[in-house]
């Protein structure tokens, strides 16, 4: 039988709102990966939509974590980050990389920063900075279009977007240092939005698209980027990884949707799980 592979997810936990760690936790145990934790802060929901969220730092927190742990001679097959309470903490999670990593171990990044050209306001001007710092560091990073315009210090472009475009920010990107990038909110037409993979080994891009679904449905790049850890710890190629994360989020949207929950509660990812499984061959 294979070792149970064991993933580290530094994200905060907002307590309502399913997204960060209430969608990485399940997203990640589901597939039959432990998932330990590092939370950055905790706020009472997250901060797209709601007003009046409690939002407590947790910056002092992580180095002890790490500390304890380190006496624990612990081995991660993965670490995750997404969402980072304050700009000290890119220092110390850059840090952290290099004390739970060993030459097994895959870094993901996610650098929740941005959307729709604009950065979140809760960060500094010099957010963005600090961000490359951290996926320089990372095997994956899995930006959008602003985020990624943010990291290489370009203007935001509003799609829809040429294959010439989207496949030079990709290089520019990897040239950074992540081997890979997943760039998401690719479209090149306004039927079919999804995600962009692109490893530099091979210099190869593959796309996975779906129906546009109109509106904003919060928490869904961490769904994305949950599912896609979970499918590259699960053996998964880069590409396969892509597809079945835009599946599996797409198909979150759509039962939202149809449920016409308030878009700022987080997607229905919860009942993907069994389909989700069946595509990463876990049979139950
Ligand atoms: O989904 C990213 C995210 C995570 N955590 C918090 C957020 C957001 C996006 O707005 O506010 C607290």
């Amino acid at each position: 039988m294979q070792r149970q592979q064991r993933v580290v997810a530094i994200h905060d936990i907002s307590c309502f709102g399913r997204c960060s760690l209430t969608v990485a936790l399940p997203i990640i145990s589901s597939a039959g990966i432990e998932c330990s934790v590092i939370p950055t802060a905790v706020l009472s929901t997250h901060t797209g939509g709601f007003t009046g969220f409690t939002y407590r730092d947790l910056t002092e927190d992580i180095t002890p974590i790490v500390d304890h742990w380190k006496t624990l001679d612990l081995r991660f097959d993965g670490i995750y980050t997404g969402f980072l309470g304050s700009f000290e903490q890119i220092d110390i999670v850059s840090d952290t990389f290099d004390r739970l990593r060993d030459e097994g171990t895959l870094i993901v990044v996610d650098p929740v920063m941005a959307d729709n050209g604009r950065l979140y306001s809760i960060f500094p001007e010099n957010f963005p900075t600090g961000m490359r710092k951290i996926c320089s560091k990372a095997d994956v990073i899995i930006p959008n279009i602003t985020e990624a315009c943010l990291l290489l210090g370009e203007k935001y472009v509003e799609g829809p977007y040429t294959k010439e475009y989207i496949e030079g920010l990709l290089r520019k990107l990897s040239a950074m240092g992540p081997k890979k990038v997943i760039l998401t909110g690719v479209f090149f037409d306004t039927e079919k939005l999804g995600a962009a993979a692109y490893d530099a080994e091979t210099d190869r891009t593959d796309y996975a698209f779906r129906d546009c679904i109109p509106g904003y449905y919060h928490g869904t790049g961490d769904v994305f980027g949950s599912a896609t850890v979970t499918a590259l710890i699960s053996g998964k190629s880069l590409a396969e990884a892509n597809r079945i994360a835009v599946n599996f989020t797409v198909d979150s949207i759509l039962r939202t949707r149809d449920a016409k929950t308030d878009i700022r509660f987080g997607v229905d990812f919860e009942s993907g799980i069994p389909k989700l499984l069946r595509a990463l061959g876990i049979r139950r």
